[in-house]
């Protein structure tokens, strides 16, 4: 079944008539970035988006985002200001905070992360002190930066160890999960991934957490929306923490959140203002609220639905045309091929891909065997071109110029068919933001 998420409703298109490039104060005051505005665009329009953590907001989102709301500090929260004239943007904070709850069924919320990396920190810093030990998932397995990266704030202020994922089958074993968490005694478990194409197990991950006296945070950036349109299982009645970005598969503004249960929420509030974090980005808060009120929408659970069912579909597609993938296939939103039966490596996947207007992003698997920057695979996912309309009958020619490029690598002849089938696809789903398309 193929839904068209653009018709309608909360995830509708601008009135006709507002043609909502044409911004006309930017374009006489800065044309050089007004210009570099409708490069990226065009740039937009013309390339299928595979990167599962990209997505396109709403036209609605993107005018909360772009307002006044920009002008106002309010360090604090709602009702307990440091500033004054917060009368306005209490409540939208408000409404953002009440709609997070509603939506995921949270005891608390708080709304201010300026990213998922921010809400992370001020998740951690809750409740953790420095040096106190955390296990998460192996970063080149697929876990998050901000999961111990020894680069990362969380690697040098924590001490994080890894759980891995089976050696035979690339999934994860909640049993080794067990073990590992037994022999660590960590003070919190992280559960949640940036490449990971399985649904974990919450019930789990609580019930190690609870036996070995951690708390559990359950990182759902990747999956959020998934969880919010009702097509993934919610890891919130299980965890202590659960953090999350909103513009990946919520489809809002930049930013982050942290639900928690309601004993940690003074501790969540204070540790992300004044903790890690000043004043709190209003316009993006206020973008947020639209974005919670979308994913309320019946159209938005389809478009969740469909995600899924896209990732499903593409993955089907990749296996039959005899390509390898991690764990043999996915159950959300994303997917990642091992590109060693090809002979070839991420990086120059990733650039190749980039000339025929098909974006990917190269990405360490377990066991690889490649370096991080140039792994030996790539991470493919389905809500962005979900956002534009695609269905499964578009999954299967995506995989089809996927396959192609990756057999004929090397012979300009299929780079520029490629090109030219993906211009197509591109040209017949415009992106949500106009009516008609850009000549
Ligand atoms: N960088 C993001 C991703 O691509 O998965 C996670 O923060």
């Amino acid at each position: 079944m193929t839904v068209d998420t653009r018709a309608g409703g909360a995830l509708a298109p601008p009135p006709a008539g507002d043609d909502f490039t044409a911004k006309l104060a930017l374009r006489a005051a800065d044309p050089e970035i007004a210009g570099l505005l409708d490069e990226e665009l065009h740039r937009q329009e013309d390339t299928l988006e595979l990167i599962p953590s990209e997505n396109l907001a709403s036209a609605a989102v993107l005018e909360a985002l772009g307002s006044w709301l920009n002008n106002k500090y309010a360090e604090g929260v709602p009702g307990k200001r440091y500033y004054g004239g917060c009368q306005v943007v209490d409540r939208v904070e408000n409404l953002a905070r009440d709609r997070a709850r509603q939506l995921f069924g949270a005891e608390h919320a708080n709304v201010q992360p300026h990213s998922g990396t921010q809400a992370n920190m001020a998740a951690y810093a809750a409740v953790l002190k420095p040096g106190d030990l955390v296990l998460g998932m192996a970063l080149d397995q697929g876990g998050h930066l901000t999961h111990g990266s020894p680069v990362n704030f969380s690697g040098k202020i924590y001490r994080f160890e890894p759980y891995f994922v089976s050696e035979a089958t690339g999934l994860l074993d909640m049993a080794e999960v067990r073990a590992r968490a037994l022999e660590v005694r960590p003070r919190m478990i992280v559960a949640g991934y940036s490449s990971y194409p399985r649904t974990l197990d919450f019930a789990a991950f609580a019930d190690i957490a609870r036996e070995v006296g951690a708390y559990l945070m359950v990182d759902m950036a990747h999956f959020a929306g998934l969880v919010a349109g009702g097509a993934h299982p919610s890891p919130v009645p299980h965890a202590d923490f659960v953090t999350f970005t909103t513009h990946k598969t919520m489809r809002g503004p930049w930013g982050g959140v942290i639900l928690c249960r309601a004993e940690h929420a003074d501790a969540v509030d204070k540790s992300a203002c004044p903790g890690v974090q000043g004043g709190p980005h209003l316009h993006g808060i206020a973008a947020k609220a639209v974005m919670f009120r979308q994913c309320m929408h019946p159209e938005f659970a389809a478009y969740a639905h469909q995600v899924v069912a896209n990732a499903k579909a593409l993955a089907a597609e990749l296996l039959e045309r005899d390509t390898v993938l991690t764990t043999g296939g996915t159950d959300n939103h994303l997917m990642v091929i091992d590109l060693r039966p090809y002979g070839l490596r991420g990086r120059a996947v990733q650039s190749a891909f980039d000339e025929v207007g098909v974006t990917v992003n190269a990405n360490t698997f377990p066991g690889h065997g490649g370096t991080p920057f140039n792994p030996n695979g790539i991470r493919l996912g389905t809500p962005s071109v979900t956002s534009r309309g695609m269905g499964e009958t578009e999954m299967g020619e995506i995989a089809g110029f996927i396959v192609d490029m990756l057999q004929g690598f090397d012979d300009p002849a299929v780079h520029a068919e490629v090109r030219e089938r993906s211009a197509a696809l591109c040209r017949r789903f415009p992106l949500p933001y106009r009516r008609t398309t850009v000549s």
